[in-house]
């Protein structure tokens, strides 16, 4: 399995997963902007929209977006428990949708835009409040999202570590300050962040 990543990006949620699981995958680095991986490979010829993360299986066969990745993952390592099944996947999947597009693409990724005008970054953090104080309401008085570690935790591991770099103010949510000290103590979250800080270098 290849999992195609850049580091410190949504990716991440991957790379936690699989250590999570304590599988194996290759982790091939991909410049975004200049759209080639670490070895030289076009990148658009694996992931057409150029975007982080992607995954080949080991049939060849590339799934993208975070969702649905992440899903893959969890069922290719079933005996980690990273996602659900019944009702509760379809929790899960609303978890997914949740981060995905309303704190990764609406809040996070606008903030951390070098170019989205200020108006736009205003805008976000907006919409950051209401949704960080639903984030906050949920967390409180339990663990993670759903009633085990999952890869939604991971993928929301991911994104809420942004807030190194946007610094929004997250004093008025306790139970979300509270999450992430739960996170940064799970070994996998701690490696994989720290692996991905040692390949960072801010643009
Ligand atoms: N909807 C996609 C979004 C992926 C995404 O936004 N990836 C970012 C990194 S977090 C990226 O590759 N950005 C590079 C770019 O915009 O050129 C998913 O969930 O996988």
């Amino acid at each position: 399995m290849d999992v195609y990543f850049s580091p410190l990006a949504c990716s991440l949620a991957s790379r936690i997963v699989i250590y999570e699981a304590g599988g194996e995958a290759d982790f091939h680095r991909v410049d975004t902007r200049a759209g080639r991986t670490a070895s030289g490979e076009d990148y658009s010829k694996i992931n057409p929209k150029g975007l982080v993360p992607a995954l080949k299986t080991d049939d060849g066969v590339v799934l993208t977006e975070n969702a649905a990745i992440l899903q893959y993952l969890a069922d290719r390592f079933p005996d980690a428990r990273l996602a659900p099944s019944g009702f509760a996947r379809y929790e899960l999947q609303q978890w997914l949708s949740f981060i995905g597009a309303e704190l990764h693409k609406a809040v996070f990724a606008i903030l951390l835009s070098r170019t989205a005008p200020p108006e736009a970054k205003a805008m976000a953090k907006e919409t950051a409040g209401p949704r960080l104080a639903y984030l906050n309401d949920h967390l409180a008085g339990r663990e993670w999202l759903l009633d085990e570690f999952s890869v939604a935790d991971a993928y929301l591991a991911a994104v809420l570590n942004w807030n190194r770099a946007v610094q929004l103010d997250f004093s008025p949510y306790p139970a979300i300050l509270a999450y992430q000290e739960r996170l940064a103590a799970r070994p996998a979250v701690g490696k994989a962040l720290t692996d991905e800080f040692a390949l960072y270098q801010p643009a």
